[in-house]
């Protein structure tokens, strides 16, 4: 069966941009002073899931009280957010824009599905807020990736349907949560051999969007 395709929902970290590292220096700061070990690979764990989740991913089991842990993500959030001051739009990942002036020639509807609260502040600094019909982050559901929420959430604010919908994640969870939802999927795997494990279940998976066509995309999701 011919998939119809009227929608396109895009994750922000690791699709759009990278603030991965970003994200890793901030928790690192926070690690460092709280004397808790924190590698770049531990941090490969915490891509696409919430804040709470990667908190207690770094914890590796250290229990703490409550009010400790809310303070602990509150200064990872500040050092985060100090540290999107330097985000530009040159910081687009290589082929997004392309694949989004395509998108919206062929009247498809666009949205950003991400885990993230500071969402909106990356787009607006990325410079590409207004190219969005929607955006679903990580103010919009209870329940995170691996979840469906999120995306049914955006996909709702398109009016689309989840079997008209492709979803590009670049995360275990992600995939995970598109797939849970009804979503065609594509993977974004990255060129780190170590990692690319983790988008294989996607229907289609792609190191990244430069040179990502979109009758390309759509056609390989029919194949899938
Ligand atoms: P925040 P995505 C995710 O973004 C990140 O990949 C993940 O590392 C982060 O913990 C999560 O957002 C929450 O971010 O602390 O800013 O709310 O990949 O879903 O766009
Ligand atoms: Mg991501």
């Amino acid at each position: 069966m011919t998939a119809r395709i009227n929608a396109l929902i895009f994750d922000l970290d690791g699709v759009i941009t990278d603030t991965a590292e970003l994200h890793y220096q901030a928790w690192k700061q926070m690690a460092d002073e709280e004397g808790y070990p924190f590698t770049r690979e531990d941090n490969e764990a915490l891509r696409g899931v919430s804040r709470r989740e990667s908190l207690n991913r770094l914890l590796k089991g250290r229990v703490i009280p409550e009010e400790k842990a809310l303070d602990l993500m509150e200064r990872k959030n500040r050092y985060y957010v100090d540290l999107l001051e330097t985000i530009t739009p040159a910081d687009v990942l290589p082929g997004a824009l392309a694949l989004l002036d395509e998108a919206e020639a062929a009247g498809l509807k666009l949205a950003v599905g991400s885990a993230s609260r500071n969402a909106h502040t990356v787009l607006t600094k990325l410079g590409i807020i207004d190219r969005f019909d929607a955006v679903g982050d990580g103010y919009c559901v209870v329940n995170t990736k691996p979840a469906p929420d999120l995306f049914l959430w955006t996909a709702g604010r398109l009016g689309a349907y989840p079997h008209n919908t492709i979803v590009f994640e670049d995360a275990e969870a992600g995939i995970e949560a598109a797939q849970r939802g009804g979503f065609y999927t594509v993977g974004i795997a990255g060129h780190d051999q170590s990692v690319q494990g983790r988008v294989t279940k996607a229907n289609v998976v792609l190191p990244d969007l430069a040179h990502a066509r979109l009758a390309d995309i759509l056609s390989k999701i029919n194949k899938a």
